[in-house]
């Protein structure tokens, strides 16, 4: 109801140029009130977080309804589908009401579901079944930016003396020397400047405020006392601006994100990853997030697919020092993060897997793209970040591809029909099963899964290293290159016995010698993990 007044209100901005005050009407009643912690508790495993999550864009991933938009009760009959992948998390991006019709990270408001999605019910179903098959549902948290149809901006941008004026970021007129990601952040109204580093349809709070990250608390223990099992914190290096050279990663970033921490550890088990390129692992550490996507080790992980040395070493080398908790990925929803990995690989199979093992079997918490597992490209007919959001691949089908009855809102991705759960399902040798088969490890062996990241090696193009907790070791040897390889380990158990456990067939068991060595021949491109026993 307010849009058209609104847009009248921005479309005044840019040369701050006006033809008389907009047609004000009273701004919408604004629901602030506080939530209490309360609890629900956690059934979830202890460690749950150092699983295998998927990320998933609801919108694309499977539509229940037919009306072609992805929905809550559409993933909820995939659920199956996520189980038997062996993933143990869940991200959810946006659910929350949006104004964008899209991606929803403008946010209109933060404690209803987006209509498009379902409702309060269908989350809470969710998250009830979602239990029940032991995966744990992060939802994403947006606290540096709302919409600009969200009814606290609309009152803020009523007028200067406005309640809640001091919620967002204004000037009486925009300030001069001001240029982020090559744009100017803030926004001429009729009657102000607003600062929206994402652009004038999602306002940046003003979290100098009190009021406004008390109202972001009661926010997140609305979700936490719905049984949520953690937040993913959205572009936390951009929340606090101190002047047009410092608005990236100050101080103010990483201490209030401490502070979400501390909230969601009064809560059981509760898991917390924030989304920050440009300093992963300052915002991955104890104190600021303890977790965080290592947007640094993503190139390397494709480098080393690629067989390329320095980024092997780089793989090899990245958790003697980087916080525990840092969380891997490939590739994401957003642009910057780069294609999708099929894209990336032109296809290539077998660099794809490698580059898989390379954060499955890691340390932190490895993050798949939906669709990832099967190989989904970039789609053919879009451009921007779009063309990353396309709908889950399920079938062969070029129109639907198996993820609506009706007519989906965006086209399908550009290899559907070749890479598809249906087609993957039915070959044992498909990338869908290597993703099962490598998670499978990860659920099965605890040592994977959280134990320590011990004596990385690389010989050539030969990874190797061990994973060790209590009473379990693991090796894992990953041969980059496209020759077969005889690479010598130290550092293991005298007179030791490896055995694979994958590949689960073929490959003969190895003894170390007295001094703890090794060798062990590792085929091209392939992926070689063992148990460590003991000599009995
Ligand atoms: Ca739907
Ligand atoms: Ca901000």
């Amino acid at each position: 109801m307010a849009i058209g007044w609104l847009l009248l209100l921005t479309a005044c901005g840019g040369g701050g140029a006006t033809d008389g005050p907009p047609p004000l009407r009273p701004p919408p009643a604004v629901d602030v009130s506080d939530v209490a912690a309360n609890d629900p508790g956690s059934s979830l495993p202890a460690g749950w977080q150092h699983g295998a999550f998927m990320e998933i864009f609801v919108r694309s991933y499977r539509d229940s309804n037919g009306d072609g938009n992805g929905d809550l009760q559409g993933l909820i009959s995939e659920l199956p589908y996520l189980q038997a992948l062996g993933v143990k998390g869940l991200w959810l991006m946006p659910v929350t009401a949006s104004s964008d019709h899209d991606h929803g990270y403008a946010v209109a408001n933060y404690r209803e579901i987006e209509p498009d999605y379902g409702s309060l019910a269908d989350l809470d179903q969710l998250v009830r079944q979602a239990h029940a098959a032991g995966i744990g549902v992060v939802i994403d948290y947006v606290m540096n930016h709302s919409s600009n149809l969200n009814p606290i901006f609309v009152n803020s941008a009523y007028a200067p003396t406005n309640a809640y004026r001091d919620w967002y970021v204004w000037q009486a007129s925009a300030p001069v020397g001001w240029n982020i990601f090559g744009t100017d952040p803030w926004h001429m109204t009729a009657n102000g400047a607003y600062f929206g580093v994402f652009g004038a349809t999602m306002p940046d709070w003003n979290l100098n405020n009190a009021a406004v990250v008390g109202y972001h608390l009661s926010n997140l223990r609305f979700w936490l006392n719905r049984g949520v099992d953690g937040i993913r914190f959205d572009a936390v290096g951009n929340l606090f601006e101190l002047d047009a050279g410092h608005w990236s990663d100050v101080p103010q970033d990483y201490a209030l994100m401490g502070q979400m921490r501390a909230l969601l550890d009064t809560y059981s088990q509760r898991y917390m990853v924030c989304e920050a390129p440009g300093d992963p692992q300052g915002f991955g550490a104890s104190g600021a997030c303890g977790a965080a996507f290592a947007f640094d080790l993503r190139d390397a992980l494709l480098g080393a697919a690629r067989n390329d040395p320095a980024s092997i070493a780089t793989v090899a080398g990245y958790f003697l020092s980087a916080p525990a908790g840092m969380a891997p990925i490939l590739a994401n929803h957003d642009s910057f993060a780069g294609d999708r990995i099929w894209s990336q690989l032109n296809g290539n199979i077998p660099e794809y897997e490698l580059a898989a093992a390379s954060y499955l079997l890691a340390p932190g918490t490895p993050f798949i793209y939906y669709g990832e597992e099967v190989g989904m490209a970039d789609a053919a007919s879009l451009s921007g970040d779009a063309r990353l959001r396309t709908p889950m691949s399920w079938t062969g089908d070029a129109r639907t591809a198996g993820f609506t009855t009706g007519t989906p809102y965006r086209a399908p991705s550009a290899n559907v029909a070749t890479q598809n759960v249906a087609a993957e399902e039915a070959d044992p040798a498909s990338l869908l099963n290597f993703y099962r088969a490598m998670l499978a490890l990860r659920n099965t062996r605890h040592s994977i899964r959280d134990g320590s990241y011990v004596l990385p090696q690389v010989a050539g193009s030969v990874m190797s290293y061990q994973r060790q907790s209590a009473g379990e070791t693991t090796l894992v040897m990953i041969n980059y290159g496209t020759i077969s390889a005889s690479t010598t380990v130290s550092g293991l158990a005298a007179t030791a016995t490896l055995h694979a456990l994958y590949p689960a067939t073929g490959v003969a068991n190895v003894t170390a010698d007295a001094g703890g060595m090794a060798t062990v021949v590792a085929g091209p491109q392939s992926v070689l993990v063992f148990d460590v026993s003991p000599p009995r």
